[in-house]
This record gives structure tokens, sequence and C-alpha cells, in this order.
């Protein structure tokens, strides 16, 4: 595997450490997939198929000819972090743009979350967009806070996040998007998240986790980490028996000015 490659699966390694410290990533929760198309070379573009011919469940256009790195179906994150190329595989999407092989390193079946995952990329590439990474994570706070109806409201979860500490909008921007509940790895969530995706980097799934996209893992996850870490503000000053006051809207819109913040959702 060249240098490049190798190191775009080491910062994925990585983060799936930090997934499972965090205690995002119970047993074979969450799962992660990375466009690596631009990193792959000549020996792997020549690499033979390892599996049969796999279906998507829908068809990508923009993905034909594309390779991604996969979590592996049922693996655990705690492993992928010691171990990316036994606990994920990397695809090549076929000229159908509904079917996959398999081709590197193990005959690894991707992540059951696949459809969305895939969706999504190829929404970004189809945008023009230069994220390359989708991460998919079960981060505590945020599934607390999705099981009340009050906080499900459009944009009412990003305004009370965006208020606990200013980075959270200053590193969260776009907020937090909502996708009601929706059962696991069906092609209706993938197509729910992509409605949400197109306007938001990180996406709630009530009563399940999130998925966040950016430019490479590390940034996917420093999006959720922060969006999560004003859930956890504010969880801890109600468990300290108060509501917390939040940043006023006059100081929010004083970052978004200084900061030259997209303000298509204004405080
Ligand atoms: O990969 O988290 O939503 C396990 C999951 C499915
Ligand atoms: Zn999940």
């Amino acid at each position: 595997m060249n240098y490049e490659l190798n190191k775009e699966i080491q910062k994925v390694a990585e983060v799936a450490g930090y997934l499972w410290q965090k205690g995002w990533a119970e047993r074979n929760g969450g799962n992660i997939t990375v466009n690596i198309t631009e990193f792959v070379d000549d020996e792997m573009r020549a690499l033979p198929a390892l599996s049969e011919p796999l279906q998507i469940g829908t068809t990508l256009p923009h993905l034909k000819g594309c390779y991604f790195y996969c979590k592996g179906t049922g693996k655990r994150m705690r492993d992928l972090a010691r171990e990316p190329m036994q606990n994920g595989s990397i695809i090549r999407i076929l000229d159908d743009c509904k079917s996959y092989v398999i081709v590197a390193d193990e005959l690894v079946m991707p992540t059951s979350e696949l459809p969305s995952h895939l969706s999504i990329h190829d929404y970004l590439i189809a945008s023009g967009s230069s994220y390359k990474a989708s991460l998919h994570t079960h981060p505590i706070e945020l599934v607390a806070m999705s099981h009340s109806k009050a906080f499900l409201g459009k944009d009412v979860l990003t305004r009370l996040l965006w208020s606990m500490i200013p980075e959270t909008l200053a590193f969260a921007p776009l907020g937090l998007g909502i996708v009601p509940y929706t059962l696991p790895g069906s092609v209706a969530l993938a197509d729910a998240t992509l409605q949400q995706i197109r306007d938001y980097d990180v996406v709630l799934w009530e009563k399940h986790g999130t998925v966040a996209v950016g430019t490479d893992i590390m940034d996917a996850f420093d999006q959720t980490d922060v969006l999560n870490k004003a859930a956890t503000i504010y969880l801890r000053a109600k468990s300290m028996g108060f509501e917390p006051d939040g940043m006023t809207d006059a100081q929010m819109k004083e970052i978004q000015e200084v900061f030259h913040l997209p303000t298509s959702r204004p405080c």
C-alpha cells in the first residue's frame, strides 16, 4: 500500500480508537467510509476481485470506478484501531453503479450502513464537494437528547448546542440536521440522511446516532465531537439542577460576524 493511502487508513484507525475510548462504539457500533480513489495506484487497480459483485441496493451514478475504505460489518472499532485492514476492506464500485467488489486486503464484508454512506459520497461528488469521509457513531449525550421531541424541531438543537460554548458555533457552523427514527441500514434511512446532509455536516438519527461528513475522517470526527461536547455541557448543567442560560443571540451573532461564519441559520 502506498504512503498516502496508508496515511488515510492510519487516520481511520486513530479515529476508531477515539470512538471506543469515548464510549461511542459499543460492540460493532458505528461505521466509517472514506473515498480513497485519489490515492489508488496502478498496483491496486490491477488487484483481482476477492468477491462476487455485491448489490448496493440503490444506483449511484457518480461512484462509477470509485474506491472506498469501509469498516467491516460486525467488526469492532476497538479492533479496527489496531488492525484496520483486518476489520475493514477496500471496495471498487462497478460500472453499473449498482454493485461493488471487495479488492483488498481480505474478504471483509462492508458496513451494514453502506447504502447511507455511499449515497452520501455520491451526493458529495455530484455537488463538487472536497469532502471524502463519512462517520456514523453513537455519541451518548446527543443520542440521549434525541429521545425528547422537544429537541427535534428544525434547528432547535442546533441553536441550543451553539449557545453552550463559543467553539461549537465556530467549528460546527452548519449546525445539526435531524432525521426522525428510521430502520438502521435501510435505503429509507439513506434517503432521509441525504436530504439533511445537503444543509448540514452532521446529522442526528433520532434514538440512534450521528452521521458526519468531512474533508477526512479526522474532520468528520472533530465536528461530531464538538457538538457532543456542547450536549455534555448542557446535560451537566441540567444534572446540577438548573437550566443553563446559554450565550445570548447577540453574543452568538458577534461570533458569526467576527469569524465570517456561514449565516444560513442566523442566531
Ligand atoms: O454498524 O451502528 O447502525 C453498526 C451500526 C449500524
Ligand atoms: Zn448505528
